[in-house]
């Protein structure tokens, strides 16, 4: 029979980071919480949990980077809000993270989560945050439990 390997959302002993964009904070401080949201309601205790403010999104990469390096966490969630409406940086600041993040998750092994929203307007960004289409920093969490619990069966 062939061996497959999925992750749960169960963990045990096993620790995770949030950085999070303090640009846009309206929107960040509501993917923060779902982020939280997801890990308590998974069981993991708030001691388990490291939370790094950065300015903006542009800045996640490097502090994603000091805290893979540190070897402590398991996984790794980023958390921002790029709104097109507020830069013609857009493609910048979102291609920068999004580059960024990967190059620190393939280069350190720690997986890192995309929990970026990007969208054209404010109210968008809103809607991604808590409202009518979820929570993506719930969402965000929810995969660092599944990919560190995947790594740990492969190991
Ligand atoms: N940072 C964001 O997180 N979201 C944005 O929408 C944004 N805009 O619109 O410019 C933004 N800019 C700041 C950027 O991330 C850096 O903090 C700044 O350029 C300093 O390096």
């Amino acid at each position: 029979m062939s061996k497959f390997y999925e992750g749960s959302f169960t963990v045990e002993g096993h620790r995770f980071a949030i950085v999070v964009s303090r640009f846009n904070e309206l929107v960040t401080q509501r993917l923060l919480e779902g982020a939280l949201d997801a890990f308590r309601r998974h069981g993991v205790s708030d001691g388990d949990i490291e939370t790094a403010w950065v300015p903006g999104t542009f800045e996640i990469p490097i502090i994603t980077k000091k805290l893979a390096e540190t070897g402590r966490f398991h996984a790794i969630v980023s958390l921002g809000a790029v709104i097109r409406g507020d830069t013609p940086h857009f493609e910048y600041v979102a291609g920068e993270a999004a580059k960024g993040i990967s190059h620190v998750s393939l280069q350190t092994g720690v997986p890192v989560i995309f929990g970026i929203v990007t969208s054209d307007s404010l109210e968008q960004a809103l809607e991604r945050a808590g409202s009518k289409h979820g929570n993506r920093g719930f969402d965000a969490a929810v995969s660092a439990l599944e990919m560190a619990s995947l790594i740990a069966a492969i190991k």
